[in-house]
């Protein structure tokens, strides 16, 4: 029904998506006139990006629009992906791919005299997150848009993304502040000021009889919503990700401005703007600090009142709230929608206690990311007690039932109780995020098969006793294929297409159609074609490094690349103590012996931690490392090493491609998954590695004939542990070669060797990631790597089967697991 007027006044004006080259060109100048108010003679790079951007964004108006009416219309079940990080990267590139108008675009954007690299150039990352974690949510959503699956993601619209990275001249890492929202308005979020809820802190909780509980007073702050368009491949689809942004209740407190006291009077809505302000650029470590625990909550509540909200709208009974409703927990930092679920049901909706519990328990599923200790999230109780007092006291309550089907399961066993009650006793005493995020789920899973049987046999072992295997399960990780391939290497894309003889719509939605390349692993002319895509991407990566840094690359090298977070469970130090020893190696090579090496560029990025010490030493040594090896003359044809700075997801789009090996080497059972190994390997990178995380299973699939596999395995990591705390043995008498290294560096050779030792004696001491235990078998994967090489036209072939193999690690087919198995939804289809 139309609203007003004459109908078909209103169908004269409503239009479609731009589809030919006349109407883009003319949507472009539109902007430039109008949105821009700016004229074509003064118009940079910048001012036509932002005209195109928002051309495209009408586009994706009208497709959101569309998908977000027919889904309220057909009231399917939905699910929710609550994610604290989505690391989306660039959107320009990715929204013409998935609708199909790159080529019309480049085409009206040459006409008005400018160059589409050069646009896409323009646009800033939105990195609200810290690695392979957020990365994860951000391919999700790829995939559900894409499978036309109703899904929306949930998270913060941080002001500020994880820092920009900057490396002093002496190799520190220095931080600068991201504020990727500067330079005006961001073309693919749509501001919904009137979606707005108010979130409570502190204040009483009073109980009430029949279990309920008033909560009021403390503080209360607004949460504003803002929608980030997600179109799908080939598809009228466009999911929404809802981020919140946090302010003022009320401008700021009338009264103390009144009195004159202006600090006063600014001060709460300061504290109020400040809980979106920031992401928390620690990746795996946990601190206690509030205003994390405020964000977390901030986050969860205002997406409970909104899905509930929604789902009030159809007007369903409450126990069918799981029939309409699946909430995804990434990792436990939104483990509170659980408490905020159960208080909503019970203190606002007046269900009864067993019956709202139910309800939760048939809603929420939780994946968990990593079993390292340090990630493991835990909350001191007087904190929250302070915090959140309503929430504390249904944790409790939660806790006392559950502990009480625990007795009676395993009675008399007061050891296991403790092991897992939801409260940690200690000083402070600490709610066990982990524990709640598992006995309030329907279901819980890891992210590849290792991990979920660590997940399993460790961290969870007293909770698959009790509530049984059935509920633990694994979902592997995936990656979408459409930003890390077709986006990211689009010749190895339109070689595909070619290929295959299907359209690229086709074969980018089911990734396993790249099995039909395996024959042409033993066509000469095709294996040329592959080797010249990786070559022209290995000079791509060279010139972006010759003007960003003013380097040059010898792009004649083998390019063996390292790219994720710095931490020591990654062992980028292992990375930079085997380049070491190979230059150590060359240094004592005759120049006839030289000849016959293969040169070689190792690339290095990430970020560390900002307050993460030991892997900011790491980085310092690469950087000093390299600063020595690139000056020798003896060696620098046949070694160089890079470290790039400000590692972001537009650097990844740049280096993966390029890559003839990379590295994924973390101590056995560390690594969860790992997803930039999937991400290689669908380039045609050879990938270098432990047995961990999700190299098992590309292993696997690609044949181990293609991976290079070394390091102890998982199950002799504890001992090996236990070796080096009560029976440790000189790193000179278990390894000579490495401490040969550590000499060197303790010497001086890359600078003041005092700076590193708190470094080296991680190793010389405790060698908590066994490095000591690895070196011997990694030199040797190298020297593998090495021969292999040799054989160009094998190498070529390992590549192809590489590529051809990787179908598996989709996001397609993981986000279509999780839709079948974990959340019963199913596509829908906007016409
Ligand atoms: C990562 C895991 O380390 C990685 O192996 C996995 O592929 C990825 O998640 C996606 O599943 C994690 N990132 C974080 C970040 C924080 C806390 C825990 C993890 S686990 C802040």
């Amino acid at each position: 029904k139309w609203p007003r007027g004459d109908e078909s006044v209103w169908k004269q004006g409503l239009r479609s998506v731009n589809t030919d080259v006349p109407s883009i060109t003319k949507s472009i100048v539109n902007h430039v006139q109008t949105s821009l108010a700016r004229q074509a003679y003064n118009l940079d790079d910048l001012g036509a990006y932002q005209a195109a951007a928002l051309s495209v964004r009408d586009d994706l108006i009208l497709n959101w629009n569309d998908t977000q009416i027919h889904y309220t219309q057909k009231t399917p079940k939905r699910a929710y992906y609550l994610s604290l990080e989505f690391l989306m990267g660039r959107t320009f590139d990715n929204a013409l791919l998935n609708l199909g108008l790159k080529d019309q675009y480049r085409e009206g954007i040459t006409k008005l005299g400018f160059n589409m690299e050069d646009l896409l150039e323009q646009e800033r990352d939105a990195a609200l997150g810290n690695g392979g974690l957020g990365r994860l949510a951000a391919c999700y959503l790829d995939s559900s848009a894409s499978q036309e699956l109703p899904v929306w993601g949930y998270g913060l619209r941080y002001q500020y993304g994880i820092f920009q990275q900057l490396i002093s001249p002496e190799g520190q890492q220095l931080e600068q502040p991201d504020p990727w929202l500067a330079g005006g308005e961001n073309p693919w979020e749509l501001p919904r000021l009137d979606v707005t809820y108010e979130v409570r802190f502190y204040g009483t909780a009073d109980r009430l009889p029949g279990g309920r509980a008033l909560w009021q007073g403390g503080q209360e702050v607004l949460a504003v919503a803002y929608d980030v368009m997600v179109p799908g491949c080939y598809t009228k689809n466009t999911n929404n990700l809802r981020l919140w942004e946090s302010k003022p209740k009320r401008g700021f407190d009338l009264n103390s401005f009144n009195a004159g006291d202006y600090e006063h009077a600014v001060e709460s809505s300061n504290s109020a703007a400040a809980i979106t302000s920031v992401l928390y650029p620690n990746d795996h470590t946990t601190f206690g600090k509030e205003l994390r625990l405020k964000q977390q909550y901030f986050w969860t509540a205002a997406s409970l009142a909104d899905i509930v909200r929604r789902f009030k709208n159809i007007a369903k009974p409450f126990s069918e709230f799981p029939d309409y409703v699946a909430i995804q927990l990434n990792d436990t930092h939104p483990t509170l929608a659980i408490p905020e679920l159960m208080r909503i049901l019970v203190d606002e909706e007046e269900i009864p206690w067993g019956k709202a519990w139910d309800i939760v328990t048939n809603t929420v599923f939780y994946t968990n990311h990593t079993v390292l200790p340090e990630a493991l999230e835990k909350w001191p109780v007087p904190l929250m007690e302070h915090l959140l007092p309503r929430h504390m006291q249904i944790i409790y309550d939660i806790n006392l039932s559950f502990l009480q089907a625990v007795e009676k399961k395993f009675p008399g066993d007061r050891d296991r109780l403790a092991r897992m009650s939801l409260i940690e006793e200690g000083f402070p005493k600490q709610v066990r995020m982990a524990h709640l995020a598992c006995i309030g789920s329907r279901k819980v899973n890891g992210v590849a098969e290792l991990h979920s049987e660590l997940v399993r046999t460790t961290i969870l072992k007293d909770f698959v006793e009790f509530e049984g295997l059935s509920k633990f399960s694994n979902v592997t990780n995936g990656i979408t294929p459409r930003r890390w391939l077709d986006q990211c290497n689009p010749e190895l894309s339109a070689l595909i297409t070619k290929t295959l003889k299907v359209d690229k719509s086709v074969w980018l939605k089911d990734l396993d159609r790249l099995k039909e390349l395996l024959p042409y692993a033993e066509d000469a002319a095709f294996r040329k074609e592959w080797a010249a895509i990786k070559q022209r991407n290995k000079e791509r990566l060279a010139h972006h490094v010759e003007t960003t840094l003013g380097l040059t690359v010898n792009t004649n090298a083998m390019f063996d690349v390292q790219i994720k977070r710095l931490h020591e469970y990654k062992r980028q130090t292992l990375n930079i103590l085997g380049v070491i020893h190979r230059y150590l190696k060359l240094k004592q090579m005759s120049a006839a012996e030289r000849k016959k090496v293969n040169p070689r560029v190792v690339f290095f990025a990430g970020k560390a931690a900002p307050g993460y010490y030991i892997a900011k030493l790491t980085i310092r040594l690469i950087v000093n490392a390299a600063r020595i090896i690139n000056a020798d003359p003896d060696t620098r044809d046949l070694l160089t090493v890079y470290f790039l700075p400000d590692y972001s997801v537009s650097l990844a789009e740049v280096l993966i491609p390029s890559s003839d090996i990379s590295q994924h080497i973390s101590t056995a059972g560390t690594e969860a998954s790992g997803t930039s190994n999937m991400k290689f390997c669908l380039n045609g990178g050879l990938l270098v590695g432990t047995v961990d995380g999700a190299n098992i299973e590309i292993a696997e699939a690609v044949g181990e004939n293609n991976v290079f596999f070394f390091g102890h395995l998982t199950p002799a990591v504890e001992d090996l542990r236990y070796q080096h705390m009560y029976r440790p043995v000189p790193v000179e008498e278990k390894c000579p070669a490495l401490a040969n290294v550590l000499d060197k560096i303790s010497s001086g050779m890359f600078g003041d060797g005092e700076v590193y030792e708190p470094l080296l004696n991680t190793i010389r001491q405790g060698d908590f990631y066994l490095l000591t235990d690895d070196f011997d078998s990694y030199i040797g994967a190298l020297d593998m790597v090495d021969k292999a090489y040799l054989d160009k036209e094998e190498w070529i072939k390992k590549s192809i089967r590489t590529t051809a193999n990787m179908g598996k690690f989709s996001s397609d087919r993981a986000i279509l697991e999780y839709a079948e198995s974990f959340w019963s939804i199913e596509p829908i289809k906007v016409p």
